[in-house]
């Protein structure tokens, strides 16, 4: 059986978390995942305080499990969206694009458990001493908002550098990558890329087919000059872009311009010219469209066989 000690932490049966991915990981979604034995993950995205309590009531009217939020904190409606999770005491808040020391003690109050999301040795450090349960170590193989580190240098020397459990995330899509995170030290896995094709992911079926069709190299990295990178898959909004971030002619205020509502655009809309269709490095690995419990126990038979196959390299 696959568990950690991360698993009676969080009162989940297997140590998978599902990415709190905006404009996709919603009340549904993230309640399929915990009914399946993960920890399915709502996101509180750039939403105002009355969407994040309604995707809350949803979870709740569809699974008893434990279930995360995570909040976006570059949100404009991030201290509304703090306080709610307070008050609706949701059992786990992770936390990605920022830093979230000035809601920690609110929510440490309330007794959620917090797991920020960190791309360097650094933040980890910051966060584990300000009382973070756990931290999320997530690699630039990942979709949406990256560090510079890759999965493989960063979980290892996170596991070295805190005393509090580090999930791995970045690159992960199948059971082999997440026995290899187990022995980089990881006591968990986040997947986001591989939940985009769950059967109760409410995205665009053209989001979904982009993933399906995608190959290794189909990713692009764009924000890098307005010093916020994002990985999603190639599409003619992405190269364009790309394009436009290395035209000195184009002021910084003109490309954050451009980038507004392409998350939706991809998302609500499957719209291929206009939409930022976000995806990690796995997304070549992502063939098929299974519920979330399929996903769940596929990744879970996967991960035992490889790591009880793995004695037989020592002799
Ligand atoms: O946050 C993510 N992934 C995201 S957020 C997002 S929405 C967005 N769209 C456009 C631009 C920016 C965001 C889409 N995907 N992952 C977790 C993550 N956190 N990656 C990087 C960080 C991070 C960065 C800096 C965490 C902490 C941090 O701290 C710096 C500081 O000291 O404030």
């Amino acid at each position: 059986m696959l568990k950690t000690d991360i698993c009676s932490i969080l009162g989940i049966e297997y140590p998978i978390l599902q990415g709190g991915m905006a404009w996709i990981a919603d009340g549904k979604l993230a309640a399929a995942v915990s009914e399946a034995g993960g920890l399915g993950i709502i996101s509180a995205m750039n939403a105002e305080e009355s969407y994040l309590r309604e995707q809350i009531r949803i979870a709740r009217s569809l699974t008893d499990k434990p279930f995360g939020v995570n909040v976006m904190l570059m949100s404009p409606h991030v201290d509304g969206v703090a306080k709610v999770l307070a008050d609706e005491k949701v059992p786990v808040v992770t936390t990605g694009a920022g830093n979230p020391l000035r809601f920690m003690g609110m929510w440490k109050e309330a007794g959620i458990k917090v797991i920020p999301v960190i791309p360097s040795v650094a933040i980890a450090r910051m966060v584990a001493r300000s009382g973070a349960t756990a931290v999320v170590a997530e690699g630039g193989e990942s979709g949406g908002h990256i560090g510079e580190m890759s999965t493989m240098a960063l979980v290892p020397q996170v596991c070295d550098a805190v005393d509090i459990p580090v999930i791995a995330a970045g690159g992960i899509g199948d059971g082999r990558g997440i026995a290899a995170a187990l022995m980089l030290g990881a006591q968990g896995v986040q997947l986001g890329t591989r939940f985009l094709v769950a059967r109760e992911c409410n995205i665009h079926q053209n989001y979904k087919d982009r993933v399906l069709k995608a190959s290794d190299i189909d990713t692009i990295v764009t924000g890098r000059r307005l010093g916020h990178p994002v990985r999603s898959l190639k599409s003619s909004f992405s190269r364009k872009y790309f394009k436009m971030e290395y035209d000195s002619s184009i002021s910084n205020e003109e490309l954050e311009a451009k980038a507004v509502g392409a998350l939706r655009f991809a998302a609500v809309d499957g719209d291929e010219e206009k939409g930022c269709f976000i995806a990690g490095q796995i997304s070549g690995m992502v063939r098929k469209e299974q519920t979330s419990a399929e996903i769940i126990s596929e990744l879970v038979a996967e991960t035992e066989k490889a790591l009880l196959g793995a004695s037989a390299w020592v002799r």
